[in-house]
């Protein structure tokens, strides 16, 4: 069985691709000949899982998923959530974006914060959805040099290392898209 990750972030694919078993061959954005930026102008993780996933089925012949995930911190009242990927203006720049994040929480007491992915899968022209979440803190500054993103701030909870300490089966353990792509594994597991 063939099966499209709408994605371009090549992190998401390696986590997704070590849970996704062997029943299923994942096929990138590349491989399908995709190369359309596909705007995510949703106000939530959901719409924009949505419109990646819709995109490639309104376009091309197979059944595909998209991942829409972020980082919500509760004194930053839950932000960068939608935004993470762009959070200090240029998509994809992490280092600005951790940067960001450690200027606005200087002095915050409430560290509190959680990872959310939501997919939206498109399989055999109906829409289902699948969720994860992670909850921890966030770290002072940066530490260990795995995983993307906030991986190098971000502390799950019960935990002393951050998810950039971890290595990518650990982190998939536990993570918001480890959780996501387990539902998802189950559904796919009754078709
Ligand atoms: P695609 O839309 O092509 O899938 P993207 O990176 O643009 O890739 P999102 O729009 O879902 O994906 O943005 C998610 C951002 O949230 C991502 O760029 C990271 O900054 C952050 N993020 C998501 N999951 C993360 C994780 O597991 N670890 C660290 N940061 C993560």
């Amino acid at each position: 069985h063939k099966l499209v990750f709408a994605t371009n972030n090549h992190h998401k694919l390696e986590e997704v691709a070590a849970k996704i078993g062997s029943a299923f061959t994942l096929l990138t954005l590349d491989d399908i000949g995709c190369t359309e930026d596909i705007a995510e102008t949703g106000k939530s993780f959901e719409e924009n899982a949505s419109l990646k996933s819709k995109y490639v089925s309104a376009h091309y012949d197979y059944n595909c998923f998209g991942d829409d995930s972020g980082l919500e911190i509760d004194a930053l009242n839950g932000e960068p959530g939608i935004f993470s990927a762009r959070y200090a203006g240029t998509h994809g720049d992490h280092t600005a974006n951790i940067e960001k994040v450690l200027n606005q929480m200087q002095g915050t007491e409430n560290r509190k914060a959680r990872f959310r992915t939501v997919i939206s899968l498109i399989w055999n022209g109906a829409e289902y959805f699948f969720e994860g979440k992670i909850e921890g803190s966030i770290r002072g500054e940066l530490s260990g040099a795995g995983g993307f993103g906030y991986d190098p701030i971000f502390q799950p909870d019960g935990y002393d290392i951050t998810f950039a300490e971890m290595s990518l089966d650990e982190k998939n353990k536990i993570s918001h898209r480890g959780k996501a792509v387990e539902n998802l594994v189950e559904f796919l597991k009754q078709q």
